[in-house]
């Protein structure tokens, strides 16, 4: 028996720094990070071809810079990853576990499409046709792999946008100087709406039921060991009822 939770949050809310804090902390819970470095490193060699010389490009550069040509292909390739991700067998050392052993994304197949396409149609950089295709090979692989994609629960790290809009800027990442506060406001009332409110359709019916544990990101947890031992009390209580 496996439980599987993905962490949830706005962009540069802090998933990565609190999924290690996770990774550290419990001997039987198992991160995955997301895998943003396939995205901003695509190999282009196809073996086949002779003397071909190793090349990538950086879709995620691509999708910023020109999101209306290249928002679906950057959707079709991190669904795919996140499915890879979902599938992983369950790490070696956690397989003797006497507990119940924990896998924990950053974020998931369901954020892929009720978060960022769902906002990248709405601005109009999918259209109806590609939001249909989408739409389409998405349910059909969720359903395909049944219980083997399904979460548990999720953590959702919830802070305002401005706060996040911080964090964005002093991590530097090149690829996303060019995002803007209004960008990170729409990300983040489709975050409420889903997790909160509940008013998105959704269209699995274990998301409907999901538990969700919400925790304050508004405070800089990276250093205070503090908020730090509050949140991992949190999570272990969630956990355990899961
Ligand atoms: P953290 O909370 O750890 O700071 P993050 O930067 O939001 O995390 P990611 O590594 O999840 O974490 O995301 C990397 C970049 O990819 C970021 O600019 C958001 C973007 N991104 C992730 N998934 C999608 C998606 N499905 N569509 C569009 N952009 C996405």
């Amino acid at each position: 028996e496996i439980k599987r939770v993905s962490i949830e949050g706005n962009i540069a809310v802090g998933k990565s720094t609190f999924a290690k804090l996770l990774q550290n902390a419990g001997q039987d819970w198992e991160v995955i990070a997301e895998p943003v470095s396939k995205w901003r490193n695509v190999d282009q060699t196809t073996p086949t071809v002779d003397g071909a010389q190793p090349s990538s490009s950086n879709l995620l550069e691509m999708m910023y810079h020109d999101p209306k040509r290249w928002s679906y292909t950057f959707q079709t390739f991190s669904c795919m990853s996140r499915m890879r991700t979902h599938l992983q067998p369950l790490a070696a050392r956690l397989m003797q576990s006497t507990g119940t052993p924990v896998q924990v994304y950053e974020r998931s197949v369901y954020s892929d499409r009720y978060i960022f396409a769902l906002n990248m149609f709405e601005l109009g950089c999918i259209n109806s046709t590609e939001w249909a295709v989408y739409q389409d090979w998405h349910s059909f692989l969720v359903e395909q792999f049944g219980h083997r994609i399904q979460l548990e629960g999720i953590i959702y790290l919830r802070a305002s946008p401005q706060t996040c809009m911080e964090r964005l800027g002093r991590r530097g990442r090149m690829e996303e100087q060019g995002i803007q506060l209004d960008y990170l406001e729409k990300l983040h009332t489709k975050h409420e709406d889903w997790l909160i409110n509940k008013s998105t359709k959704v269209h699995f019916e274990h998301l409907v039921k999901l538990p969700v544990l919400v925790l304050d990101a508004e405070v800089e947890f990276e250093k205070d060991t503090k908020v730090q031992d509050d949140l991992l009390t949190k999570v272990t209580d969630f956990f355990r009822v899961l």
